[in-house]
């Protein structure tokens, strides 16, 4: 038996505009695959959603809430819908579900967007002003993360690949939003310990594990970030999903539906890198596209022998968040790639319905570790 740490927090994770449905945001702006339509429609069927963890055995669930929903014209927030996140925290604590947080991920509000965005100067204050409004106005949340990948996914993608919206491929736009996110994550830290002193504020930081010579590239793709903001973390939220080299994905465990290799080491690999920032850290990605459901309990699994042994070497690991609880919209990619444990009909009304994988990780949850 590979028993974890005693208070180990076991959960899925998701974000709002993923799942939830009904938003109007930038990438329902930008229409097509973007636009998330009802999505699984989250919004309302939260609690039927929660029940399914709960049933899965969790103890913690990290979701998102959505900026645009808060404040859907500049300074104007939306009381009825700071009242449905209380909500959705209140059922999530009638289940034994701790909230874990995210304030941002990777979705803005119309105004904001059309203001630039992350490239405009004032873009730290005005996220500031949402995050004070939430903080403020949401009791019961001890898990706080500002922003969900800023630099290495979001800046990325939206700024020097142009895939996200606002569909931008300059270099010297990606470096400045990366410098902006990191800005108003060093002003989310300190604003909401003045409002709650004891709460945990982190980052959810996508972490690539690099192998071989590509590793010239892993200080500003992995560690900028992190060294840039390094007083400002309770904890650190590692989003694990694959390892490269200099030719391709690493891959021990074939591939995911969206051809990743599944290199499970690589959790291992990049936990030992996070151990020389001193903190304590929570899993809070870590997943597979798996529409089959034929490859999800083994990676679940390998990966979590991994992170075993990390702890054992003395890693501070406290949690694992396995994305995703349901079927959800991939990004860009549209709904069809399957990262849920819980898979949705999609032609059937959005049907909930557990995938044999979640029966594998219910028992894990339940037995604190892994029976091997
Ligand atoms: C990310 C996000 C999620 C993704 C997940 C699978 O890492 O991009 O946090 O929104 O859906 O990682 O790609």
């Amino acid at each position: 038996m590979l028993k974890f740490p005693e208070n180990f927090y076991w959960g899925t994770a998701t974000s709002a505009y993923q799942v939830e449905g009904g938003i109007k945001n930038d990438w329902s702006a930008a229409g097509g695959k973007y636009d998330a339509g009802i999505a699984c429609d989250h919004y309302h069927r939260f609690e039927e959603d929660f029940n399914l963890a709960q049933q899965m055995n969790n103890n913690a669930h990290r979701f998102s809430i959505e900026w645009a929903r808060i404040e859907p014209e500049e300074g104007k927030f939306d009381q009825k819908e700071i009242e449905h996140y209380r909500k959705v925290i209140l059922a999530l604590k009638q289940r034994g579900l701790e909230p874990f947080v995210t304030l941002w991920h990777f979705f803005l509000p119309v105004w904001f967007a059309k203001k630039g965005g992350w490239l405009n100067k004032d873009a730290p204050k005005y996220f500031a002003r949402y995050a004070e409004f939430i903080v403020k106005n949401l009791s019961g949340v001890k898990f706080w993360i500002p922003l969900n990948e800023p630099n290495n996914v979001y800046a990325a993608l939206s700024f020097l690949t142009g895939k996200w919206p606002p569909f931008i491929k300059n270099w010297f736009k990606f470096r400045k939003v990366s410098k902006q996110l990191i800005e108003t994550h060093k002003k989310s830290y300190k604003l909401i310990h003045k409002i709650s002193p004891n709460a945990f504020v982190g980052i959810a930081q996508s972490r690539t594990y690099f192998k071989g010579i590509i590793r010239i590239v892993n200080t500003i793709w992995n560690e900028e970030f992190l060294n840039k903001t390094e007083n400002s973390h309770d904890f650190i939220g590692l989003n694990y999903y694959a390892g490269v080299s200099v030719t391709g994905f690493l891959e021990t465990d074939g591939k995911n539906d969206r051809g990743w290799g599944i290199y499970p080491e690589g959790i291992y690999r990049v936990l030992k890198e996070l151990k020389k920032y001193n903190k304590p850290i929570y899993i809070t990605e870590n997943g597979l596209a798996d529409a089959k459901d034929d490859r999800r309990a083994k990676f679940i699994i390998k990966h979590l022998e991994w992170v075993y042994k990390a702890i054992k070497e003395g890693i501070d690991v406290r949690g694992y968040f396995h994305w995703s609880l349901l079927d959800n919209l991939e990004l860009e990619q549209g709904f069809w790639p399957r990262f849920g444990l819980i898979e949705i009909d999609y032609d059937n009304n959005l049907k909930r319905i557990p995938r044999p994988s979640s029966k594998i990780y219910a028992e894990i949850c339940k037995n604190n570790g892994l029976n091997i």
